[in-house]
């Protein structure tokens, strides 16, 4: 088929065949990754990757060498391939720090800045076989035309040329998480190394990927919109399918459905007591009638994650205790979500939660007391964290630091009984956490997942007149057949 279209198109120009220029496929150069001419769906011209411009990356390269010290050189490798079997790989997934800086979303590179370099990159090698069997690669033409590296060489040149970078440099700074032996077996590196002046440098990346620029928040506002659809299908449709693995399925369904290339995380889908475990991932259970469901979820947008949790109960109404215990967690998240502005530190934040949950936990008889050491076993967890290309995104950055327009937390106060519990009965296996995204803003804040609904009136209305609204009488035979 592809060699009879080529052949076609050698003949007569498809726009002159079809008069429309989206037909001309014939000169499209694959390079490994989606541009503007293989998919104008996705990107615009001048982007590099969806959303993202070409200066920007520039603008972002500028920045990280303004922060680093004279004289000293920055090395950052992509992921590695990770491998689930020996010959099965699980989905590559780029490093954020690599991704931010170069564009390139391949494994097997090397980027190196420098003040009097600017960014080098050492790129892989396209064997034939290897194209055959995967596809184009991103080398070194790419990393010049497409990435605007200032210098590219193919990697197996690295050990060549990057010794003398290090030897003209006082210190240097990689990213230890990717940090691979082609170069840190160097001599060059293991000098500087033995002299203390090898350092992490996330901690300049991660001030950088702190603040969001506007073209990187409307991608965090697109991937939370995606989120929060796909959890409000997903809420709809658990009443019909109360069952963990099915709600996990239809939430990732329903993100990839509105463009997200992966979710986040594994989807948290806890029903009753399994609620009650804060990364619970087994998804594995049914959802008993009259019991809760937590769902914490998020998807990846063009390498922007979301991340928000709801908590529900399937069969469309909250008992007397659920309630109780879900409208101290609403307030407390309300609560919180007000005192996100500039100047407030995530740990201030989290003191007022802590403050907050013990007290409304000793009011309705959980706790004895205020201070209580059995108040860290129902909440183990910060009131959030900072969000962006990674979950924890940042993590160099404080919680004592100053929040700051353009950056974004999360906000997810939640409460754990497990069902051991010595406490009173009616409580024990409930698990709730209630989690928004929220954007700092000059003047306080945006929630970005304000459009799921979290208030107990709006949700038993939600579950309950959209059932009556389906027909469900064919999805309740189903029901009963798979229980
Ligand atoms: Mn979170």
């Amino acid at each position: 088929m592809q060699a009879v279209v080529r052949k076609l198109s050698n003949r007569f120009s498809f726009k002159q065949v079809l008069g429309c220029r989206m037909y001309r496929t014939d000169k499209i150069v694959d390079i490994g990754q989606p541009t503007p001419e293989s998919h104008p769906q996705l990107l615009k011209d001048g982007e590099i990757t969806p959303g993202i411009t070409t200066e920007e990356y520039i603008l972002r390269r500028k920045k990280l060498l303004e922060l680093l010290p004279e004289n000293s050189l920055a090395i950052i490798a992509s992921a590695p391939i990770k491998m689930m079997t020996d010959v099965v790989p699980y989905t590559f997934r780029q490093d954020a720090d690599y991704l931010y800086i170069t564009g390139c979303q391949q494994p097997g590179g090397v980027a190196v800045l420098g003040h009097e370099y600017g960014l080098w990159m050492f790129m892989p090698e396209a064997k034939p076989h290897d194209v055959t069997w995967q596809g184009q690669i991103a080398g070194v033409d790419v990393a010049l035309d497409t990435f605007k590296a200032d210098n590219a060489y193919p990697i197996r040149k690295l050990h060549q040329i990057l010794p003398d970078m290090i030897r003209g440099s006082s210190k240097l700074f990689h990213n230890v998480q990717t940090a691979i032996p082609a170069y840190m077996e160097l001599e060059a590196f293991q000098k500087l190394a033995s002299c203390d002046k090898v350092r992490d440098l996330t901690v300049y990346t991660h001030q950088l990927r702190w603040i969001k620029s506007p073209a990187e928040l409307k991608l965090m506002k697109e991937s939370a919109s995606i989120a929060c659809q796909a959890l409000l299908l997903t809420m709809l449709h658990s009443k019909t399918y109360p069952h963990e693995r099915m709600l996990a399925a239809k939430v990732e369904y329903e993100c990839k459905m509105r463009g997200a290339q992966r979710m986040a995380f594994n989807p948290v889908v806890g029903g009753g007591p399994n609620g009650s475990v804060v990364h619970y991932s087994r998804n594995d259970q049914k959802i008993k009638d009259g019991d809760l469901v937590l769902m914490d979820v998020g998807c990846e947008l063009h390498g922007y994650v979301s991340d928000l949790t709801r908590t529900w109960p399937p069969c469309g109404s909250f008992s007397s205790a659920q309630e109780e215990l879900y409208d101290l967690i609403l307030e407390t998240n309300k609560h919180c979500v007000e005192l996100c502005k500039p100047g407030a530190s995530i740990r201030q934040i989290h003191n007022h939660s802590v403050d907050m949950l013990q007290k409304g936990l000793k009011e309705i008889g959980i706790l004895k007391g205020v201070g209580s050491s059995s108040y860290h076993t129902l909440n183990p967890t910060a009131i959030g964290h900072y969000l962006g290309m990674d979950v924890h995104d940042s993590q160099m950055i404080s919680s004592d630091c100053p929040l700051k327009p353009g950056v974004v937390i999360t906000i997810e106060p939640g409460v754990y009984i497990p069902s051991s519990f010595i406490g009173p009965e009616r409580y024990r296996g409930i698990g709730i956490r209630i989690e928004d995204e929220v954007l700092i803003t000059e003047t306080g804040y945006e929630v970005l997942t304000a459009s799921i609904p979290k208030e107990i009136k709006q949700i038993e209305s939600l579950l309950n007149n959209f059932s009556h609204g389906m027909g469900m009488d064919c999805h309740s035979d189903m029901r009963a057949t798979s229980s």
